[in-house]
Order: C-alpha cells, then sequence, then structure tokens
C-alpha cells in the first residue's frame, strides 16, 4: 500500500489565517476542498502554455513548447496563429461574462423605466444626469424618466451596434482614440466584436496572429469601455454610486447566535433584494422565534464588492475562502448567482446541511436547490431563501467554528469621489491628484486587481505586491478579491497611510484617505479606466493613456475574466502585468507582439512575473520611465 500523501501545510496554502483554520477543520471533517485537488491535478504543460489547439476533430494537435516552431497543426496553423487563437477565445469569453452581466442591469434599468419593474428605482438621479452628458443628451429642463429612456437607447447600443464607434469611447482621451482608430480596433457593439472573434479562430479562418491581435484588443476594448462599463453605470445609477464607507471583512463577520446568509457571485440585484428581505419585521420576528438574535447579511466575491460601499454590508471574503466560509458550519444559507461559483461549493454546502440555492437561469448546478430571482418579483425569492435559512438555524446540528479574525476598512471610492476628494478636479483645487503627481510626491499610480487562485499562496503575492508600491509612494486602486485580500490584512486604512512612502503618506494624512482605495467588483475595473482617463483630461501628463505613469497587475488571477480586463488595459494603454502563470508559448513572435509589440503601436503592454517583487519592479521601472518622458523625473 502506498503511504498516506503528506499534506500541505495550511500556512503554505494561504496566507489567510481563518482560512486556514477552516483548512484544518475540514481535514478533520473529512471534506475535500479546492485547495486539495489543486494540488492532486497536474496542470497538462503542452497546454499550460497554449501550445495545443482543439478547434477541429484533425487534431487536438499538440506543439512542443520548448520548440515551438518545430512543428504545425494537422491544417498548417502554427504556434503563433494556435496560441493566438486560445488567447483571443479567452479574451471572447471574459468579454462576454461581463458585457452579459452589463446586459442584464440594462434589461432591469428598461423594466424600471418602463414600469414593469417596481421593486427597483431609479435612485441616483446625478448619476444618471452625467452617465446622459457624457453621451451628448440634453438633460436640461427634460423629466428623469425621458433622459432614461435616452440613456438606455444608446447604452444598448454597446451590444447591438453593428457599424461604427459604440457610445462610451466618447469617454476616451482623443489620443487614445486616434491610435484606436489607426489600427482599427475602435469596438463596435459586443455581440458582433465577440461574434466575430469566435469566428476568425475557428479552423481554417484568421491565421496571421497580428491580424488576430487586433480583434482581440478590439474585443477586450468592448468589455472594457462597453460592457463593464455599462455594468458600474447602470448598478450606481440603480443601487447608488458609492461613497466611502467603513466595513468589516473578514470570516469574522459570521455571528454564531444570528441567521447567517451569504450572497455569493457578481450581480447586485439579488443581495439589493436580499436586503429587503432580511429587514422584514415577518423575517425578523421568525429568526428570534427560532431563537436567533437576528439575521446576519453577508457577501462574498464581487457580489459582496458591489454592495459593501453602497450599503456597508459586510464582507467574508475572496474566491478562495467561499468553501471556508461553509465549513465554519455557521452559514444558514448561501446563495450564488452568476461567475466565480465552484460547482463543489453545492457538495461542501451538504456535508453541513448549509441550503445552498442557485438564482440565475443562465447558472444552475446539478443536483443543487433552484430558486430563481425574477426582478418582477425579486422578494418572492429572497423571502423563501430566507425562510429556509431561519430554518437551517433552528436545527443545526454541527458545531459551529468562527475564525475570530475581521478587518475594519474603508472602501467605495468610485472615481467620482477620488476627483471630489482630491480637489474638486483631478488638478485645481487642494490637494489635486495629477500636481501630486507632478510634484513627485506620488509617484505613480497602481492598479492592483483580480483573483485569488490555489496554485499561488492566496492573497500573498496581493499583499506583497502593495505593500511594495505604497512604500514606493505608489497610490493604489483595487477591485474584485484583491480588494478583499488588502482589506484582511489591513491595509484600507487611513491608518495604513504608517506604510507608506513620506509623499504618499503625506497626500494621505492631508486627504484622511488611506494608501490603498478599493472601487468596487471586477467590472468596475471601468471606474479605473475612468480615472486614467480622467488624468489625461485633466492634463499635465500627456496626452494619451499610454503616456501617465500608471501600471496594472492581477498576481493571482485565473479567470478568463481576467484575462478580458488585462487585455483592455493594454489596448488602452496600461501597462499590465500578469502573475505566476500566463497562457502563451515563450519564444515566439505572438509572444514577443503582447510583451513589446503593442506599445510600439502605441498601446499599452503586458508583462509577466513569479514573485511579488518582481511584479512591483517591473511596474515602478514603468512608472519611472514614463515619469522621465513626461520630465517630471526629480
Ligand atoms: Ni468578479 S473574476 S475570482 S469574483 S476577482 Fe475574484 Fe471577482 Fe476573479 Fe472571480
Ligand atoms: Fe489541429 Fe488545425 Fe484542427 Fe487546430 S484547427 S486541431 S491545429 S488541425
Amino acid at each position: 500500500m502506498a503511504a498516506p500523501k503528506p499534506l500541505i501545510r495550511p500556512e503554505d496554502i494561504t496566507i489567510c489565517e481563518s482560512t486556514q483554520q477552516m483548512i484544518s477543520k475540514a481535514r478533520r471533517d473529512g471534506v475535500e476542498l479546492f485547495f486539495d485537488r489543486a494540488a492532486e491535478m497536474k496542470p497538462c504543460p503542452i497546454g499550460a502554455d497554449s501550445a495545443c489547439c482543439k478547434h477541429c476533430s484533425m487534431g487536438p494537435c499538440r506543439m512542443n513548447p520548448s520548440d515551438p516552431y518545430r512543428k504545425v497543426g494537422v491544417c498548417g496553423a502554427s504556434i503563433d496563429t494556435i496560441s493566438a487563437r486560445n488567447f483571443g477565445r479567452m479574451v471572447a469569453a471574459g468579454t462576454a461574462a461581463h458585457t452579459d452581466h452589463g446586459m442584464a442591469m440594462l434589461e432591469l434599468f428598461r423594466g424600471v423605466i418602463e414600469g414593469t419593474i417596481t421593486d427597483f428605482q431609479i435612485k441616483d438621479h446625478l448619476k444618471l444626469h452625467e452617465v446622459a452628458a457624457s453621451l451628448d443628451i440634453e438633460t436640461n429642463g427634460r423629466a428623469i424618466e425621458e433622459v432614461a429612456r435616452d440613456v438606455y437607447r444608446e447604452l444598448e447600443k454597446t451590444y447591438t451596434q453593428v457599424e461604427g464607434e459604440i457610445p462610451l469611447v466618447k469617454r476616451v482621451p482623443a489620443k487614445t482614440l486616434e491610435t484606436w482608430r489607426r489600427e482599427g480596433i475602435v469596438p463596435r457593439g459586443a455581440m458582433r466584436e465577440i461574434m466575430e472573434m469566435m469566428h476568425r479562430t475557428a479552423i481554417g479562418v484568421d491565421q496571421d496572429y497580428e491580424n488576430l491581435a487586433k480583434q482581440i484588443s478590439r474585443t477586450a476594448l468592448a468589455d472594457g469601455w462597453g460592457g463593464s462599463m455599462v455594468s458600474t453605470d447602470i448598478s450606481d445609477i440603480l443601487f447608488g454610486t458609492p461613497a466611502p464607507v467603513e466595513i468589516s471583512v473578514d470570516l469574522g463577520v459570521l455571528k454564531e447566535d444570528q441567521v447567517n446568509i451569504i450572497v455569493h457571485g457578481h450581480e447586485p440585484s439579488l443581495l439589493e433584494s436580499m436586503m429587503v428581505s432580511t429587514a422584514a419585521p415577518s423575517l425578523q420576528a421568525m429568526a428570534r422565534e427560532a431563537g436567533a438574535k437576528g439575521i446576519n447579511l453577508v457577501g462574498m466575491c464581487c457580489s459582496g464588492l458591489e454592495v459593501l460601499s453602497r450599503h456597508g454590508i459586510p464582507h467574508a471574503g475572496n474566491f478562495s475562502s467561499t468553501e471556508a466560509a461553509l465549513v465554519t458550519g455557521a452559514v444558514d444559507a448561501m446563495t450564488v448567482d452568476i461567475q466565480c461559483i465552484k460547482q463543489d461549493l453545492h457538495k461542501v454546502a451538504g456535508c453541513y446541511d448549509t441550503v445552498f440555492v442557485t438564482t440565475n437561469y443562465r447558472a444552475k448546478i446539478e443536483g443543487a436547490l433552484h430558486i430563481e430571482l425574477d426582478e418582477h418579483d425579486p422578494l418572492k425569492c429572497t423571502d423563501e431563501i430566507v425562510i429556509k435559512a431561519i430554518g437551517r438555524f433552528k436545527n443545526r446540528s454541527q458545531p459551529i467554528e468562527i475564525p475570530r479574525r475581521v478587518s475594519r476598512g474603508v472602501h467605495g471610492f468610485s472615481h467620482e469621489y477620488i476627483k471630489y476628494m482630491l480637489g474638486g478636479s483631478f488638478r485645481g483645487g487642494y490637494e489635486p491628484l495629477n500636481d501630486n503627481i507632478i510634484n513627485g510626491r506620488i509617484r505613480g499610480v497602481a492598479g492592483v486587481v483580480g483573483c485569488t487562485n490555489p496554485r499561488s499562496k492566496q492573497d500573498f503575492s496581493h499583499v506583497e505586491l502593495v505593500k511594495e508600491l505604497i512604500k514606493n509612494d505608489v497610490l493604489v486602486v483595487q477591485t474584485g478579491c484583491s480588494q478583499v485580500a488588502l482589506a484582511k490584512a489591513g491595509l484600507t486604512t487611513p491608518g495604513a497611510a504608517a506604510m507608506a512612502g513620506p509623499g504618499l503618506a503625506e497626500v494621505c494624512e492631508t486627504v484622511g484617505i488611506p494608501p490603498v482605495l478599493g472601487l468596487g467588483a471586477c467590472v468596475d475595473n471601468s471606474r479605473i479606466l475612468m480615472a486614467v482617463a480622467e488624468m489625461v483630461k485633466t492634463g499635465g501628463l500627456g496626452d494619451a493613456i499610454a503616456d501617465l505613469p500608471v501600471a496594472g497587475c492581477a498576481p493571482e488571477w485565473m479567470s478568463e475574466k481576467a484575462i478580458a480586463i488585462g487585455q483592455y488595459f493594454v489596448a488602452s494603454g496600461v501597462y499590465t502585468v500578469f502573475g505566476h502563470t500566463f497562457p502563451i508559448t515563450r519564444e515566439t513572435k505572438f509572444e514577443k507582439l503582447l510583451f513589446a509589440g503593442l506599445e510600439r503601436q502605441g498601446l499599452g503592454t503586458w508583462g509577466f512575473a513569479d514573485s511579488p517583487q518582481d511584479m512591483a519592479r517591473l511596474m515602478l521601472a514603468h512608472i519611472d520611465k514614463k515619469r522621465r518622458e513626461l520630465g517630471i523625473d526629480k
């Protein structure tokens, strides 16, 4: 008999102490987690380097990643064709995810305007007016409904426009847009771009990696300046534009004496409705009758990030901690909608008698309870889930172990708020951002975003990278699971300014902000695009996004959505570093195009590093290069 495999120590799997504690508990409970399968599953080295193709049944064709030009596919496809096509399909999938999410928000908006949906309203009139103005829609003296109708009609084109430029490219700085036009990558509607991307990557279509790269950028831009941006704008209009608020993050937000309900996924609508249900006096009374002190509503992943700053809802953790939350035994119900929902959550929930509910028709899980959220009557779904959660609370039979850790921090920095805080505009007024960059107090701005991945130690690269950046006076903006990692590590408090370099610390202390600003969910990376566009328009830092002393990073990425995001940042002009893995074959022409060639076309460029120190080094070198080019290096 083979000796039992030595188990990886929890502290080598994650730096999140709560998750470490739950890994140990899961092992005692005999419950398998995705960390265990990651250790077991050995990725195919050919697939990891994107050196195989299965786009037709003459293959699958496998290239040799260490000698990439030795072979071609049965059809003759070269390694550059194969890896560009694979990359393109990842971008198409990621773009489809964000744009379909955005489209769902837009449909909700239409229902509200038409009056068929009455449980949601246009909450943020100011934002509606701003969005309308940015689309050249007249707002003066017009009724809110009329303006909203025009905004809807304009934004629908983000998806359906067959020809011509999508409306939101009006927000792109002129010189950046000029570059896109020259390169032929200004997006039409996302449906068209995704369709064309899928078509061109099929057997025997586009077999020129440079031509494919153009469609890859165009598709990704239809996400960043299209689907994702619509999602953010409409969510702000319907649910309110976030403003800074102090939030509790980590598994310690679960409460042993309350009915705990976790909402995990991406669309804000379910959590918004769940807030109404959990606050209903009748359900509150039912919870108390069951012996609970109350109902504790908690978010996870991007669902949580959508609402934490809008409503001050606590957040339990990021992608790699969703099973850990269930292992506490304290979760009475977990609801999920779309994206980043591991199929095994259903099974792990079963081990702890947690009510696990899928709620979106797009995303069912075999064997899991499905209670669909109908926007026309959302409380029907969320009330039923609350009742089931109360039932589970009453019959709790498992020992409960909740990690005690909770971090408090400030989140909810929309780009509008950053603008306001830093002096009414990005330049002029007091302590303006651009001036602080020009005078060198702030060396540059970095976006650190994206997933966690069991192939690298959870949260570690996020936290180490951000510490290194702020120490070097780089202001950090965040979204997604990365934001949650830094919140848990305590860097989203104004007090964290003490860990920043002297220049950044001075700015943070004067304005009263943390050196790490949380902007929201993954679709809210569009807020970072808006912020960099604003920096260009404010002046003093060049004419294009590519001129700015800024850089981006997704240190522990895993989703195709992250690749789409990375590509739209690169195509927008931002140097973007990905960590630990990159789906490409080394020493190929396609690699050189992504890692150098695009920059020569006036776009941004990709970078890659395996350690947070190296990621920081690459980003700082880029920021310094841009400062030199702008003549603002001291
Ligand atoms: Ni949309 S995409 S793991 S939940 S950031 Fe989190 Fe964020 Fe990646 Fe998924
Ligand atoms: Fe092989 Fe070409 Fe078919 Fe891909 S498309 S599987 S490379 S024959």
